[in-house]
């Protein structure tokens, strides 16, 4: 049915330098009956928790106690969701999302495909699409075609607190043999579109290596800077953001307490394509969420057309405050191409 695999780097995932973080064989995998989409039959879901990961301080993004294991992808053709949540492990109370940080899955090459954040605990694809993760990591060089799961907490108002938590990770999947028909569902593909800063700029981190595994370097430049009192706004400009014409069907966007918003123009066209605004708990600074993009339509995205992400800032604090912007799309190439993630990214 494609075009050949196309070899797509991930160009546009973000970096880490050196895993700091020992991959264990930890956690507890369980599988779940699920309900079944009207041509695709057998939803399943696994179950993975990472932890314990003990708060008992404040912990700024990037700083919080993590954990990472080993993901057995063996029964794994196609992921159509993920999921992440942050439990009390003496209670099983299911706390807030602002002490969520951030969880992935992630090839061992560095390619990130599925990452969930404070205010986008859920990945869900629109019904009749999904991540074919079997074929992606077929083009993974054989020493590399290993996944694991990763998740760190967060506590950015709470420094009187002391509780033992952990990080419970749901990944709806299906197998080949799930879909009815052929071509029962639709591929998708992530591209990863971080705001980065040059290092050396006023009022960025001086020394990028002291924020941890996550820190997304990138050259000179890194996607994570600090935000003076009062608004500001980033921007950057991308071309070649996607190898063949497409469809994006799922976004979600990453941002930092006192995000104000997040947005994909298309500089070509003169189109705006995708704004998000986030939505904060009330009366508190704290996001309680970054609503998604989910469509079965889809809004195009053109392998020559040049592209700006945008995000605002608005920081009430006499402070700096830390800060990203990235945005995750999920696209489906309309020739039906198929990509792969062979190399590590840049
Ligand atoms: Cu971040």
């Amino acid at each position: 049915m494609g075009a050949g695999t196309i070899s797509r780097s991930g160009l546009f995932t973000m970096r880490q330098p050196h895993p700091v973080w020992p991959i264990l064989l930890a956690g507890i995998g369980l599988v779940l009956g699920g309900c079944a989409g009207s041509h695709v039959g057998g939803g399943r879901t696994k179950v993975i928790d990472l932890g314990p990961l003990r708060i008992d301080r404040v912990f700024r993004s990037m700083e919080g106690p993590s954990e990472r294991v080993r993901f057995d992808y063996s029964d794994v053709d196609w992921v159509t969701g993920f999921r992440t949540e942050v439990l009390d492990i003496q209670t099983g109370e299911r706390l807030s999302e602002e002490f969520f940080c951030h969880g992935q899955l992630q090839i061992d090459n560095q390619t990130r495909l599925l990452v969930t954040a404070t205010g986008i605990s859920e990945i869900a694809f629109p019904e009749g699409f999904g991540l074919p993760l079997r074929q992606i990591l077929s083009g993974v060089p054989q020493e590399k075609r290993k996944v694991s799961l990763f998740g760190m907490v967060l506590n950015n108002h709470h420094p009187e607190m002391d509780r033992l938590t952990k990080i419970r990770i749901y990944i709806d999947y299906l197998r080949e043999e799930d879909l009815k028909e052929p071509g029962a569902i639709k591929r998708l593909y992530k591209v990863g579109l971080p705001i980065t800063v040059a290092v050396s700029s006023p009022g960025s981190k001086g020394n990028p290596e002291s924020a941890g595994e996550e820190f997304h370097l990138r050259g000179t430049h890194s996607a994570h800077w600090m935000v003076p009192p009062g608004k500001q706004i980033q921007n950057k400009i991308y071309s070649h953001i996607v190898p063949v014409d497409s469809t994006v069907h799922f976004g979600v966007a990453h941002l930092h307490n006192f995000g104000v918003y997040m947005r994909l123009t298309d500089l070509t066209d003169g189109k705006l394509l995708w704004q998000t605004d986030v939505v904060n708990q009330p009366g508190r600074a704290q996001i309680a969420q970054i609503p998604a993009y989910r469509s079965g339509t889809g809004f195009p995205l053109y392998k020559d057309h040049e592209y700006e992400i945008e995000a605002m800032y608005e920081n009430l604090l006499d402070q700096p405050v830390d800060a990203m912007a990235s945005m995750y799309l999920y696209y489906h190439p309309l020739g039906d191409e198929r990509i792969s993630y062979p190399d590590a990214p840049p």
